[in-house]
């Protein structure tokens, strides 16, 4: 009877994870839900005090909850984490055809909002465990925007190790990953951690345009371009401003110049839509855009969060930068 409670046991926690494969995913793992180590711990508490999240208040909030999952769901088990390769299908973004001025756009933001997508096939995973394990199993599920550190987790559950671009890199995929996870109260046998490391390369530290990838390992997030054009509230400051270049939306520079993004696969997720012309934008088109169109052009994009302001504020700065450099 033991016996086949354990077989039960570890036949679920396949079937979960090929039934992810299946709704597209990547990578799927399990971990159990203990708190992050007290390493990790540390470095989140460092990282806040530091002021290294800027204005991202939200970081301050659910410290507790977001570092222990059990406290993200009564009873919690275990941690399903899965990963969705989005590198992007092998073309270069393509020099302007006409002589207008154009804005880059981050990779990930060439796709639909990976959010929703993500969600809605976790939704899907979380019908399939019901179907086998019952429908009164408890499940919180999260993707990004909970207080949860996924990175930690999917360290856990052998997606990946955690680079000096302070990406989860997995060996054979790169860094183009997204993380998802369902915490749930299922118990389920926990996958292990996957050696992998950056050795002794420092490509993305020599090649951050701002130095938020800072020399002591520190991750300064008031600096990255990311958050400069996309969570940033305000003027950008003229300083920072200027290190933008023509980075429209996003900036994926440690993630370009990484090794093991060099020989990644493409995204093979057909349902998760990619926008074929959007590598570079036209900024006067930006500039032109009123609310109607910016919600037409952008409405399944994760832009779209960003605020026509944010993105004419993002199209102003690259204009001033390229007729600088000019
Ligand atoms: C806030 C945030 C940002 C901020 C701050 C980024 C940062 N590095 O902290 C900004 C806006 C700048 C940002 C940018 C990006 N983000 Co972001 N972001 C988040 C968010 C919401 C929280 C991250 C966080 O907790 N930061 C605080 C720091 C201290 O935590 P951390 O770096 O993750 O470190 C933890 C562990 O990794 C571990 N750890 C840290 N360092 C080390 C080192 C070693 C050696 C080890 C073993 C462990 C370890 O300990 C820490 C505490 O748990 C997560 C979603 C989530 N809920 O987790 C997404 C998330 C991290 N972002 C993501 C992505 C894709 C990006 C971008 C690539 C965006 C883009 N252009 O595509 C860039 C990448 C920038 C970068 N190099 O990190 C993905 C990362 C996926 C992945 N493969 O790692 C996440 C997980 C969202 C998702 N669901 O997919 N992001």
């Amino acid at each position: 009877m033991l016996a086949f409670s354990i077989i039960a046991f570890m036949s679920l926690s396949q079937d979960i994870k090929y039934k992810a494969m299946g709704l597209g995913f990547d990578l799927a793992g399990v971990t159990d839900a203990s708190p992050v180590n007290a390493r990790q711990t540390e470095i989140f508490a460092q990282w806040l005090k530091s002021g290294f999240a800027g204005q991202m208040a939200y970081m301050h909030r659910n410290i507790r909850k977001r570092l222990d999952p059990a406290m993200l769901l009564e009873n919690a088990q275990s941690v399903i984490v899965v990963g969705l390769n989005y590198t992007l299908p092998g073309h270069e973004p393509k020099p302007a055809d006409t002589a207008a001025a154009t804005g880059r756009i981050a990779g990930y933001a060439q796709y639909e909002d990976y959010h929703s997508f993500i969600k809605e096939q976790l939704y899907k995973l979380l019908d399939f465990i019901k179907s086998l394990a019952g429908p009164g199993v408890k499940s919180k599920i999260c993707v990004d925007s909970a207080p949860l550190a996924e990175r930690a987790m999917a360290v856990r559950a052998g997606l990946g190790f955690v680079g000096k671009n302070h990406i989860l890199i997995n060996p054979e995929l790169g860094c183009r990953i997204f993380l998802g996870e369902i915490v749930t109260d299922l118990k389920l046998p926990p996958d292990k951690p996957i050696a992998g490391d950056c050795a002794g390369c420092r490509k993305c530290l020599d090649a951050c345009p701002t130095g938020a990838l800072r020399p002591d390992g520190q991750f300064d997030a008031g600096r990255c371009i990311n958050y400069l054009t996309i969570e940033y509230k305000g003027k950008i400051p003229p300083g920072q401003a200027g290190k933008i270049g023509d980075r429209l939306f996003g900036c994926e520079t440690c993630l370009d110049v990484c090794p093991y993004q060099q020989k990644a696969p493409a995204c093979k997720n057909k349902q998760f839509k990619f926008y074929h012309n959007r590598a570079r934008i036209d900024l006067q088109e930006i500039l032109d855009l009123d609310a109607e169109a910016f919600e037409a052009k952008f409405a399944e994009s994760p832009i779209k969060r960003l605020g026509l302001e944010g993105l004419k504020r993002n199209a102003r700065i690259c204009l001033a930068n390229i007729t600088c450099s000019a």
